[in-house]
């Protein structure tokens, strides 16, 4: 039974509780101990995700694709509306279509200097380029798209909440699930990316957020030497810290 006494306002209240369905949580309690092996585990093994950019040509079962995208799909959401969409190809000529049209824009963004200098050189420690040959060889690409607004098959639309946000932790889960897993992608945002809505048939609500080409990384494959900032450069703690927390 749930103890209430430190709130004065518990959630959910009485009445709320007789409108909608409530659970109680599911909840594994861990020692301190086992709480920082698992917060040192995790980090570990986060620390070794890297982007790569070349990746093989080996097959990657569809049911693996299957259960990182269920994984991305538990992302919190704005009034749980989850507004994602993860599109699928294994296809090789829906591939190569894909590849040919990333290439058209990526050449004009390079060699056309869409991308200003500013950008170009932020981009030159990674030397990417107009090249994008990986979306014909990698097994896979999922696209998430961001469902902008809901839209019935009436047509009626409706709002949704927080997209950009929910995507993004979406895409998080995502490429956490397929590092998890011995999977490798690369968060591929060619530029812009709107030929994909067409391409890949998607109604006009969808968006695309985000492109992942998802394989094994090609045996013996380099990736630039680039360091993670430090702690204290991402996290600012504001405030006393009460003793027993310290
Ligand atoms: N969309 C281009 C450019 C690009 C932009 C950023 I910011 C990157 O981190 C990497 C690439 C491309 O995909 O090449």
């Amino acid at each position: 039974m749930r103890d209430d006494s430190l709130y004065k306002h518990p959630y959910p209240s009485p009445q709320l509780a007789k409108d909608y369905p409530y659970i109680e949580l599911e909840f594994q309690r861990l020692t301190p101990d086992q709480m920082q092996a698992a917060a040192d585990d995790f980090y570990a093994r986060m620390d070794k995700r890297r982007s790569v950019r070349m990746l093989s040509d080996e097959p990657v079962p569809r049911q693996l694709i299957e259960t990182a995208v269920s994984a991305a799909s538990t992302a919190p959401s704005g009034a749980h509306q989850q507004p994602w969409r993860f599109v699928a190809i294994a296809d090789p000529e829906i591939k190569r279509q894909i590849r040919v049209a990333a290439e058209e824009e990526e050449r004009t963004n390079y060699l056309e200097n869409r991308m200003n200098e500013e950008w170009q050189s932020a981009l030159a420690p990674l030397g990417t380029d107009h090249h994008k040959e990986f979306l014909e060889i990698a097994p896979w690409i999922v696209v998430l798209f961001e469902e902008r607004y809901r839209l019935s098959d009436d047509g009626t639309k409706g709002h949704n909440y927080y997209v950009k946000e929910g995507c993004g932790i979406a895409a998080g889960l995502f490429i956490t699930a397929l590092h998890t897993m011995g999977l490798t992608t690369l968060t591929h945002t060619p530029s812009p990316m709107a030929f994909l809505t067409k391409l890949l048939g998607r109604p006009a609500n969808e968006r695309p957020f985000v492109l992942f080409p998802i394989g094994y990384p090609l045996e013996g494959v380099l990736v630039p030497d680039i360091k993670r900032k430090d702690l204290s450069e991402v996290l600012t703690v504001v405030g006393d810290v009460p003793e027993e927390l310290s």
